[in-house]
């Protein structure tokens, strides 16, 4: 039977605040123990209520040493270790601020990433001095630091007047594309992680918290997991402005039901063509 596990990254935004147009100064981020239980568990529920051709398999949260200060290498490491090796399909790691999805760029694999923003803001202090990973820059220290190739990243900041990678910081990752053409072309390569942030979609589905909302509809975005069949999709953004989980927010079928639906059928299909089926990689010569 396919094989869905859920993952939480739990990393919360405390106090944020953007200086001016280039640099994020402000920003106080936290490891906190615990803070994706419920939404694990609802979203499990969810998962088993909208398709039965799945076993739900819960990972828990990446385990992270000491919450006073993140240590993004350690986490990077153990992201690696448990998602490399889950027992699933198709894992589905949720997280309150968006540099959560940060450990999941040292996963090999080409990323497709949704988001309002681009999250690469650029800090003053080029060398990295001070540096704090935040839901704002996460990407530009990917960039920078060479987690990824820009070859390997396509980064789409989409805002209901313009479709582009926009506040990208110093023109990585690509040029901007027509929201039509999204799936077409993340098909094209192989998608092994789909970076979402649930501020994509359009104000009429937004959570009540988002800073500001994109175009997609949560159709939109099940078709574009359909399309690019993705091991991992990483869901965040999942607060309330004050830094604490937004409890209930699985509980909004209209606007997950589709994306687990989507999720489910991704599952079914991986473990049908699955390379570590060994019936299925081993060919018997006559
Ligand atoms: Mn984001």
């Amino acid at each position: 039977m396919a094989r869905v596990a859920i993952l939480g990254i739990p990393i919360s935004h405390v106090r944020y605040s953007v200086v001016d147009d280039e640099a994020l100064c402000v920003v106080d981020i936290k490891y906190q123990n615990r803070n994706t239980d419920k939404q694990r568990k609802d979203l499990e529920n969810l998962l088993s209520a909208v398709s039965n051709g799945i076993k739900v398999v819960d990972l828990g949260e990446l385990p992270h040493p000491d919450s006073s200060k993140i240590d993004y290498s350690k986490l990077a490491e153990s992201a690696k270790k448990i998602l490399q090796n889950a027992p699933a399909d198709v894992i589905i790691t949720v997280g309150h601020d968006h540099s959560a999805a940060f450990p999941l760029y040292a996963i090999p694999g080409n990323v497709l990433r949704l988001d309002a923003h681009g999250d690469a803001y650029m800090f003053k202090d080029a060398d990295f001095t001070n540096f704090v990973i935040s839901g704002a820059n996460y990407m530009h220290y990917v960039a920078k630091q060479n987690l990824k190739r820009p070859e390997e990243v396509m980064n789409l900041g989409i805002t209901p007047e313009n479709i582009s990678t926009q506040y990208h910081g110093d023109g990585f990752f690509g040029s901007p594309v027509n929201l039509e053409d999204i799936a077409g072309i993340a098909k094209t390569k192989s998608v092994n992680l789909l970076d979402i942030d649930v501020d994509v979609l359009h104000r009429s589905f937004a959570l009540p918290h988002s800073f500001r909302t994109s175009s997609l509809t949560p159709a939109d975005l099940a078709d574009i997991i359909r399309a690019t069949s993705p091991r991992i999709v990483g869901l965040f953004e999942l607060v309330v402005s004050n830094g604490a989980p937004y409890q209930d927010v699985f509980q909004r079928r209209d606007l997950f039901a589709p994306l687990c639906e989507a999720v489910a059928q991704t599952a079914i299909a991986r473990s049908r063509s699955s390379p570590q089926n060994p019936q299925a990689s081993f060919v018997a010569y006559p």
